[in-house]
């Protein structure tokens, strides 16, 4: 097709002589492109869109022409949980959040069919950031429970555009998690890499705070404050860790297609040990290359591509540091094969981001009273229960799902020989953290542990669960002793 890039010479001429000088002197090309002719493609044929759920995304459009592409997403608002025993109810688009990844062509021409599962509660809608046209199709598709809206468009501009729900109170829609991503690829589709995935980080506002047990409602006012409890990737706490983590190959291409679905703050994207070779920046078209941290956007994107040249655990964050490690905007690429000492030899291995500098601090102080009203533990079993919770809640983002830490920065609590040498100074640590060299099985740490602001009863169950775990040493925690230990 004839998607012509028009270099605005006129312009140019017009400009003094210094710009001139300073343009063609440029690296990128930044002449101004329009899409105009999109619009005249034609679309012969018929297709049903591929949509897929996070972090996948559908077949790339290769070499195909246009078409009428036919995409069906079904509005569901479902529970779901946020993090180790919070419950969460969210609004999504295809059932997930991010909602569904639709994949389409300059040209294409859309015809969206939007419903609205009859066992939802609210009418919704969706304002796609690919479309030109009122609202983003927001008006055309506002849509009761039990019903179907149908609109259509045409797909003018390449890049990577975030929907969402727009219908009010628009952010309370979002921060349920109303929102996705729509990539336009260009004619003759996006450059092949060998793995692609699908990122969206939001933020969550919920009563309680991080990590406070059972059904969690929206909270209006801290929305409003834009001071959530959680900010985390794909939805919740852990969506792209542990076994759910991403997995690429020695050697291979990475590209991401990384979301913002907001409803407020802006992330500061870094995966910890890469460079991005290429950013589309904001999603469109103009490339950057070896980017450190890209900034996006509420309701913005960005696509990032690297090659993966070491083996390794890549941990991805919003580089805004609280929240990926207390409210859990912290994701995971495993990366295996063969080690390659040209570009990193192993002393330390994975070079992990130390969080928080050379001195230990302390969690914000605990609410004493929320700690009271918390529901005791009594068996045993309960311990482990509520202890588990609380291990995924504040312990995972480290010492990892099965206590296998991270080699070089998080020591081991699976069959720790110092964890089950000595009981008090395990309590010790939870409570006031640990700093200086210590060695767990062998292996040298010399980190930072924060101090961690729990209740004595909190402390007891986090510690019966890990001692009780992962072949250690059986003992049972209890907040007695919890307590000789902070008042000794
Ligand atoms: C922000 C990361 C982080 C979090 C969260 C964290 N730890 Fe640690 N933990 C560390 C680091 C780092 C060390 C090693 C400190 C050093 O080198 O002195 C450590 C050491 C330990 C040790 C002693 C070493 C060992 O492997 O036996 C125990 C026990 C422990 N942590 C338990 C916990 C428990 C239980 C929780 C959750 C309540 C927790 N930690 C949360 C980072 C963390
Ligand atoms: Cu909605």
């Amino acid at each position: 097709m004839n998607l012509r890039i028009k270099k605005n010479f006129v312009t140019k001429m017009l400009l003094g002589l210094s710009t001139i000088a300073f343009l063609s002197g440029c690296v990128n090309d930044q002449s101004d492109k329009t899409y105009d002719d999109a619009v005249d493609i034609p679309t012969n044929q018929e297709m049903v869109a591929e949509l897929t759920s996070p972090p996948f995304v559908p077949t790339p459009v290769g070499k195909r022409m246009a078409k009428k592409l036919i995409v069906d997403l079904e509005i569901q608002e479902r529970e779901g949980e946020m993090v180790g025993g919070v419950k969460y109810v969210y609004w999504t688009f295809g059932g997930t959040v991010p909602g569904s990844f639709i994949r389409t062509r300059v040209g294409d021409e859309l015809e969206f069919h939007l419903k609205n599962h009859p066992d939802n509660k609210l009418p919704h809608n969706i304002d796609l950031h690919a479309v030109n046209g009122p609202g983003g199709g927001a008006e055309s598709s506002f849509v009761a429970p039990g019903h179907e809206k149908v609109f259509s468009f045409k797909v003018l501009n390449p890049g990577l555009y975030v929907y969402h729900c727009a219908t009010a109170p628009v952010g309370m829609h979002i921060a349920n998690g109303m929102y996705g991503l729509i990539l336009v690829e260009p004619e003759g589709g996006l450059e092949p890499v060998d793995r692609e995935y699908y990122v969206m980080q939001g933020e969550f506002y919920t009563e309680g705070g991080y990590g406070d047990r059972g059904m969690q409602a929206f909270d209006m006012q801290k929305a409003i404050n834009e001071n959530p409890d959680y900010v985390v990737f794909n939805g919740h706490v852990g969506a792209l860790t542990g076994d759910n983590a991403m997995t690429a190959k020695v050697g291979e291409t990475v590209r991401l297609f990384v979301g913002n679905g907001g409803p407020s703050l802006i992330s500061s994207f870094h995966v910890i040990g890469e460079i991005f070779d290429k950013v589309h920046v904001e999603g469109g078209d103009l490339l950057n290359h070896n980017v450190q941290t890209t900034l996006i956007p509420a309701s913005g994107s960005a696509i990032v591509e690297f090659k993966v040249d070491t083996p390794g655990s890549f941990i991805l964050v919003d580089h805004s540091m609280f929240r990926a490690f207390n409210k859990g905007a912290l994701a995971m690429l495993n990366v295996e094969g063969e080690e390659n000492k040209k570009v990193f030899t192993g002393e330390i291995h994975d070079g992990i981001y130390l969080p928080e500098g050379s001195v230990i601090q302390s969690m914000p102080s605990l609410d004493r009273k929320k700690a009271k009203e918390e529901v005791k533990a009594l068996s045993f079993e309960e311990k482990m229960k509520f202890g588990k919770d609380k291990y995924m809640a504040t312990c995972v983002a480290c010492h990892q799902g099965n206590g296998q830490g991270i080699a070089g920065a998080f020591p081991p609590l699976a069959k720790s020989d110092y964890l089950n040498a000595d009981v008090d100074r395990a309590i010790d640590i939870v409570l006031h953290g640990k700093t200086g060299e210590i060695t767990v099985n062998g292996e040298k740490y010399n980190s930072v542990m924060t101090a961690q602001a729990l209740s004595d009863e909190e402390v007891s169950n986090v510690l019966t669960y890990v001692y009780n775990s992962w072949g250690n040493s059986k003992k049972e925690v209890t907040p007695q002793m919890v307590e000789a230990v902070r008042n000794r």
